[in-house]
């Protein structure tokens, strides 16, 4: 009955459309809006359907999906169809990220053209280039709080030189990541300079208050983000004599998705950059899009709702497009972001593993693999035509997201065991070699959160300091095993710029007081480029990372088996040192990769009982695919050297 009521007004919308649009080309438009439109509609009405003005907005969602469609071009439309025809396109193995700032990396867009040789060098063919539309120049968390969504900083470049980008990305047959930031805007963004005028209009497109009431109610029940920095999720504004909701920073304004011309405004904005060529579009902060009185305003169903309502739409206009989930949330919560239902309710084809990382993070500083293997098995499953986005750490903190009930399991106190984490990689734990800082340090809440490079927490800027070579190998081979999880997980392995050679921690951002205060920074150093040369200087810590890494990335490229179809077995061990899984060729479940990972610094035995009655081992050896060499098992017992991993094949 409720389709009826749809295809009635489809009907409509259809008829008055044609009117005005009817001289276009629109079959595939029409057949992709017949298809989704039910979904469209139900889902808009379950968010808006109280509305007075509820037809009329529909009507104004579909008008912006048919503008943007004939204005996609003939190319991106021709990669729409091939996408759609090829549609687990993205799970195929071949895909390795990195997310780098186009100004650190190469000062501008046309920089980073010139430098996407250094990247084909490494083996990266998918690019998260951040913090490129304009912003203020310092209030702007990285890029984070944006200004102008259509624009790009005059200083980086013009929105035809990231359609040039696009377009040479594409030939490379590369692909190109943008940020949306789903959320909030900066307060310099028009909509909130308008609302601060007392613009009626754009005051609802924020959440507003005259007086501390609601405000009050909101907080009562809301976690704070940066609680540090920016304590509380209102702002005071002078101007208005009102209060503005800002959940992340002061001067970051939260969309307020009640009203449906907000997210109308985002959806065309989606599209605006997907019809700009780029090809995956990272949903920031998704997890905050929906706020009520009373919970914790984060992984509302209502926020799910309108990923899905975004997602049908998208599949309109630019199906080719992938949506990545920001949502750095409970195990539990993350996968929700995939959506529950790939036929009712898809949201997004991607989500960052957060859940892997801190563990990943865990194993390195507790030196065994307990909660790892625990948590990787508790990990919950994903859609089908779904994948994770796997990461050692990004541009952000690194939060210790894991399950309390995990680390219960494991033996640990979840609060003690964060407390010992931050104090690990903050360097304060005796005998520990990291160098990072502690991030928004709320420790009693839990939200434990850590700042630094990835070399420095793995120990390198230590060595490297003490002039201790068997220190400097051990942090290169905890650099590399890391790397080698990732890549050989299951999902789009995503690096950091700057990781490949070893980047240290950066403490340049302390001269800058936009920056002093935010610990993140300490990560996003400029890329050095005469370090970077030295990847050709046989025996630098630079050539060994990049070197290392390159082969690691081509090797992943060969093999079938780390595609991503929900191949991967979790294999348990009597070592708790070792983290051991399988992964099987989609095509040739015959041919398999026995992923064994010590994260300990001792040499760690496996027997290998358990790997024979998984097939594995048939004979005494198998073959590294890593090192080439042929790995032997003696006495039934495989010994794996320290803070090595194997892929190994019959
Ligand atoms: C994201 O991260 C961005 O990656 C950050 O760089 C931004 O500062 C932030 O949004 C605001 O735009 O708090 O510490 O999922 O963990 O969205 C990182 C919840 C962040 C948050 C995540 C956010």
């Amino acid at each position: 009955m409720y389709e009826q009521a749809s295809h009635a007004l489809l009907n409509e919308i259809l008829h008055d459309l044609s009117r005005e649009i009817g001289k276009y080309r629109l079959r595939h438009f029409y057949t992709r809006l017949g298809a989704n439109f039910y979904a469209i509609h139900s889902l808009f009405r379950l968010l808006y359907g109280e509305r007075d003005d509820f037809k009329l907005q529909m009507v104004r969602l579909v008008e912006t999906l048919a503008l943007r469609y004939i204005e996609r071009a003939p190319q991106l439309r021709k990669s729409d169809l091939a996408r759609e025809r090829h549609y687990n396109w993205f799970l195929d193995q071949k895909w390795v990220g990195m997310a780098l700032y186009c100004d650190r990396f190469a000062d501008d867009i046309r920089g980073l053209m010139a430098n996407l040789p250094y990247l084909q060098e490494l083996g990266v063919n998918l690019l998260h280039v951040m913090s490129i539309l304009d912003c203020p120049p310092d209030n702007n968390d990285g890029g984070y709080a944006v200004r102008d969504f259509k624009r790009i900083d005059p200083r980086l470049g013009t929105v035809g030189d990231v359609q040039e980008l696009a377009a040479c990305l594409q030939k490379r047959d590369m692909l190109l990541v943008q940020d949306v930031v789903v959320n909030h805007t900066s307060e310099e963004h028009e909509w909130a300079v308008r609302a601060r005028r007392g613009e009626k209009t754009y005051q609802d497109y924020f959440y507003i208050f005259p007086d501390r009431q609601i405000p009050d109610s909101y907080e009562e029940s809301m976690p704070e983000v940066f609680h540090q920095t920016a304590p509380g999720n209102f702002t005071w504004n002078e101007e208005m004599g009102k209060w503005v909701m800002t959940v992340f920073n002061t001067y970051q304004w939260d969309l307020n998705y009640h009203n449906p011309q907000v997210l109308i405004e985002m959806i065309d904005i989606m599209l605006f950059w997907a019809n700009k060529g780029v090809d995956i579009l990272r949903l920031d902060a998704v997890a905050f899009l929906w706020k009520k009185i009373g919970s914790s305003c984060q992984n509302e169903r209502e926020a799910h709702l309108l990923l899905q309502l975004m997602k049908d739409c998208c599949q309109v206009t630019a199906p080719g497009v992938l949506f990545i989930a920001e949502a750095i949330v409970a195990p539990a919560e993350i996968a929700k972001y995939f959506g529950e239902d790939a036929i009712n309710a898809k949201e997004c084809e991607i989500a960052y593993n957060a859940t892997f990382m801190s563990l990943l993070w865990d194993a390195v500083a507790t030196k065994n693999a307990r909660l790892l293997t625990r948590g990787v098995g508790n990990l919950p499953s994903k859609l089908e035509r779904a994948t994770w986005l796997n990461y050692i750490r990004c541009h952000d903190d690194i939060g210790l997201g894991f399950d309390d009930n995990d680390a219960r399991l494991s033996g640990y106190d979840p609060l003690q065991h964060r407390r010992f984490l931050v104090d690990y990689f903050t360097g304060r734990f005796p005998g520990s070699p990291a160098r990072g800082l502690p991030f928004g340090d709320d420790i009693e809440s839990g939200d434990a959160r850590i700042s630094g490079a990835l070399a420095s927490l793995a120990g390198l800027e230590a060595a490297l300091e003490a002039g201790d070579e068997p220190l400097v190998d051990e942090a290169i081979n905890v650099i590399l095993l890391l790397h080698g999880m990732i890549l050989s997980f299951g999902g789009i392995p995503l690096l950091y710029y700057g990781d490949a050679i070893g980047t240290l921690n950066s403490l340049e951002y302390l001269e800058d007081p936009s920056k002093a205060n935010d610990a993140r920074w300490i990560n996003r150093s400029r890329f050095d480029w005469e370090k970077a040369a030295r990847r050709h200087h046989s025996g630098t810590v630079e050539q060994r990372i990049f070197t290392a890494l390159k082969k690691l990335i081509g090797l992943r490229k060969q093999t079938a088996a780390f595609a991503d179809f929900d191949n991967r077995q979790l294999l348990a061990v009597d070592n708790p040192h070792l983290f051991v899984f399988s992964r099987t060729d989609p095509c040739n479940p015959r041919s398999r990769v026995l992923v064994v990972a010590n994260f300990n610094g001792k040499a760690q035995p496996l027997a290998l009982d358990r790997l024979r009655s998984a097939g594995f081992f048939q004979g005494s050896m198998m073959r590294d695919l890593c090192s080439g060499y042929r790995v032997e098992a003696v006495n039934d017992t495989l010994l794996v050297p320290p803070y090595l991993f194997y892929w190994l094949v019959e």
